[in-house]
């Protein structure tokens, strides 16, 4: 039977019915943030209300952490959400079915390296979206927990503790647009620098540079054999070319091997998917 699948992020939602690792049904639409989770997961259920008695089991992809079926954010500029809001249960009473619920990067990580770019044992994901997230594959097994969130390392900022996402991600992408005059989101920023607007490539450049240290401190703490990266803005045309340019690693064996993730932004929704599957077996 398929799994109803379900990725909330800062800027989309996503909403699939995953059967045998592929994507077979699929609605995607804006996570307003006025609503907060009830109002979430009640959109969702209105857009799949046709797609009920075709699953089994529900699994959740969610921006920021849920420990014991209760979901919290570690950075509110990506989501803001209330402190331990009890997920799987609310999961589980609107869709009448057994729910899980894991980090969104966590699960494109488990589904990259069961089905996607990064068969390897060890593998590290990366999703260069509103937020910076992430998620380890060592020895064949997913590290779930706080293991992966990478954006919320520390930051170097004069008088302040602000994560290093803040410095990198579509949100900051966004503000440093807003700053220029220009009230784009991160889609318009790529086509504006596309279009040969320099304030536009300079941001791009500055968020690939510093991208590319972060990888390179990741190469060093764990080696994995790739660093498999998506996202919106990972996967935007040329983003990944200008990260590989910039790291400063002068031998070539220190530095990381960057790949495009596989399932592209199915990612989350198949590693959710399957990561369901194996808790019920
Ligand atoms: C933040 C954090 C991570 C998440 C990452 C990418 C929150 C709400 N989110 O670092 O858990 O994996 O953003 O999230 O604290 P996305 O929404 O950009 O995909």
């Amino acid at each position: 039977q398929a799994v109803l699948a379900i990725d909330v992020g800062g800027t989309k939602t996503m909403a699939c019915l995953v059967k045998e690792g592929k994507v077979i049904e699929e609605v995607q639409f804006a996570t307003d943030h006025n609503l907060g989770p009830d109002g979430w997961i009640d959109a969702i259920a209105a857009k799949v209300s046709n797609w009920r008695g075709s699953y089994g089991r529900v699994a959740a992809a969610v921006t920021g952490i849920v420990v014991d079926g209760n979901w919290q954010a570690l950075n509110p500029a990506t989501l803001n959400l209330p402190q331990g809001y009890p997920l799987i249960d609310r999961l589980r009473g609107t869709f009448g079915v057994n729910a899980i619920a894991v980090n969104d990067a966590q699960c494109a990580a488990w589904g990259e390296h069961r089905l996607g770019a990064g068969a390897q044992k060890d593998m590290v994901f990366l999703t260069v979206s509103t937020g910076i997230g992430g998620g380890i594959v060592i020895n064949g097994r997913l590290l779930q927990g706080t293991a992966g969130h990478f954006g919320l390392f520390q930051g170097y900022f004069e008088c302040s503790h602000r994560p290093l996402e803040d410095s990198i991600s579509g949100h900051w992408m966004n503000a440093e647009a807003c700053k220029a005059g220009y009230e784009l989101d991160a889609p318009a920023i790529f086509a504006a620098a596309r279009s040969g607007a320099p304030w536009a490539s300079h941001i791009i450049a500055i968020s690939a540079r510093r991208l590319a240290i972060l990888c390179q401190n990741i190469q060093l703490a764990l080696d994995p054999k790739c660093i498999v990266i998506g996202g919106g803005i990972g996967l935007a045309e040329g983003y990944i070319d200008q990260v590989r340019g910039a790291f400063t690693f002068p031998k070539i064996s220190l530095r990381p091997t960057l790949v495009s993730a596989g399932l592209g932004r199915h990612a989350g929704v198949i590693g959710a998917a399957d990561l369901a599957i194996a808790q019920s077996n």
